[in-house]
């Protein structure tokens, strides 16, 4: 019977039928990292539909939130607690702006991307507070946008 059972999953593996598995990326809730004071790191990702970010507690005060002008539609607003560590699965596909809620006017500011999409396609909202723009202009440099761009 196990033997049976196996040999259809590997079969389904060779057509394709099995989805990749979803994987889970970590990242740090930061006073001071690599590219200043209050930061995520990694500040920027790509995920496959399904992946889940584990925002960590690594520094205190921090918290992980949805930015509701960077969520794609038909995507669930979510927001952590502070200092507590929180998961989020990314089944939609699109562009999401993260936040930390207190240090948010402060740029403390994370980019996902969920599928494919080009970072120098991503157009920021109106309404973000200037410092939190100013680093999402620095996030998506970094990307290598830029360069694209000419
Ligand atoms: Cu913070």
């Amino acid at each position: 019977m196990m033997l049976r059972r196996s040999a259809l999953i590997a079969c389904l593996c060779l057509l394709g039928v099995v989805p990749a598995q979803a994987e889970t990326f970590d990242v740090k809730m930061l006073t001071r990292g690599v590219h200043g004071s209050m930061v995520f790191e990694p500040e920027d990702i790509t995920l496959a539909p399904g992946d889940t970010l584990r925002f960590l507690p690594s520094d205190r005060s921090h918290n992980a939130a949805s930015i509701p002008s960077m969520l794609p539609a038909g995507a669930v607003a979510f927001k952590g607690k502070i200092d507590q560590e929180t998961s989020v699965t990314f089944d939609v596909p699109g562009v999401y702006g993260i936040k930390c809620s207190p240090h948010f006017a402060m740029g403390m500011v994370m980019l996902v991307r969920v599928g494919a999409g080009s970072p120098a396609e991503i157009t920021l909202p109106a309404d973000l507070p200037e410092r939190a723009r100013t680093r999402f202009e620095e996030i998506i440099e970094r990307s290598g946008a830029a360069g694209s761009k000419g």
